[in-house]
């Protein structure tokens, strides 16, 4: 853990008492100059720190930037998505740059977020707009044991990561739509894009991309983009800190992931069920070549839309878009 981390930890660990600038300075064995020059640093960055000759250092505000050693320092030490966190002020697309990280071979659980992204990127090459400063644009580098039909597996569990996430940072409700969307109250807030390097039978990385739509106001959205999205501060009336939701989102993900490499992808395929408004549905899908209908039973064991067709017959289905019938 960097020194940076250690003093952001200490200062959240003692709240309103404070720490005194010794306590830290022995703590981490460094002097308590240098202590004082990494908290000018956090200064800078707009963390508001009181200092007092009695109580020492006080965090009296959190700014709302990105920084990673302020996400690391909330997250467990043993933790594998998020363990390496990188941010860039504005990147093309953050599935883009780590794809080619993990072609550089860059170890499993690197994390890249971008304040905002030029060229974000949605499936089947649409756009995916991402304001700077406020959403959280990012992509996770991962090295699952999966063979390339299993990834589906991924988009599910980030997509119960996020929901857990929202609803620990706020009081909405979210609900996941097959088979890459969550929504609140009918409208997109947020996006999975699963990328993956992969041979025949054996995927060497994926990149799990995830934007949430955090603090964007209506004049954020392009005008075609209104009536179907919204983000976290339209439905709930009040800013929302975009570290804290990184670190709730990092540390959902973890979980579901490790319960997918211990064989457990049914506990949460059925997590998922429970928010899915997709299923018990009748639905159109639409994919490139064709659109068709039928009724959303359930999910297979590798995350893909199991389809009951009008003439009975169960139909398996991997990619696509769903709109909902009205009948
Ligand atoms: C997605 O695609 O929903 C996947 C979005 C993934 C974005 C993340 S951000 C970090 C990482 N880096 C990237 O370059 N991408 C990932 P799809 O289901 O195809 O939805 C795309 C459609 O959503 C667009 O055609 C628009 O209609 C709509 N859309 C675009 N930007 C949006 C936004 N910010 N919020 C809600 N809807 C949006």
């Amino acid at each position: 853990m960097s020194t940076l981390q250690h003093i952001l930890r200490a200062l959240r660990k003692s709240g309103d008492t404070g720490i005194h600038g010794t306590a830290i300075s022995e703590t981490l064995g460094i002097s308590r100059t240098a202590v004082w020059s990494h908290i000018e640093e956090l200064r800078s960055l707009g963390f508001g720190i009181d200092a007092e000759p009695h109580s020492g250092y006080r965090m009296t505000s959190i700014p709302d930037v990105l920084l990673g050693d302020d996400i690391r320092s909330q997250l467990p030490p043993d933790i594998l998505l998020g363990r390496d966190i990188r941010i860039f002020r504005e990147t093309a697309s953050t599935n883009q740059l780590v794809d080619q990280m993990g072609l550089n071979g860059e170890n499993e659980g690197l994390a890249v977020f971008a304040e905002s992204q030029t060229h974000g990127r949605g499936r089947l090459g649409r756009k995916w707009i991402s304001p700077q400063n406020k959403g959280l644009w990012f992509s996770v580098l991962l090295r699952p044991p999966l063979r390339p039909p299993e990834m589906t597996q991924l988009t599910v569990i980030a997509a119960t990561a996020l929901t857990r996430a929202i609803r620990q940072v706020t009081d909405l409700k979210p609900d996941i739509k097959w088979p890459n969307d969550i929504l609140i109250n009918g409208r997109k807030v947020a996006g999975v894009l699963t990328e993956m390097s992969a041979e025949p039978d054996r995927v060497l990385h994926a990149v799990l991309g995830i934007g949430v739509d955090v603090n964007l106001e209506e004049t954020d959205f392009p005008p075609e983009l209104h009536s179907i999205a919204t983000s976290l501060r339209l439905e709930s009336g009040a800013p929302v800190m975009r570290s804290t939701l990184a670190v709730r989102l990092l540390e959902a993900l973890d979980q579901d992931y490790k319960r997918i490499l211990k064989g457990e992808f049914e506990a949460v395929a059925e997590e998922w069920e429970s928010q899915c408004i997709t299923l018990g549905k009748h639905v159109r899908i639409h994919q490139m070549d064709r659109t068709f209908e039928g009724y959303a039973e359930s999910l297979d064991s590798e995350g893909a839309l199991m389809i009951r067709n009008p003439t009975g017959h169960l139909e398996r289905v991997t990619g696509g878009d769903v709109t909902f019938k009205k009948d």
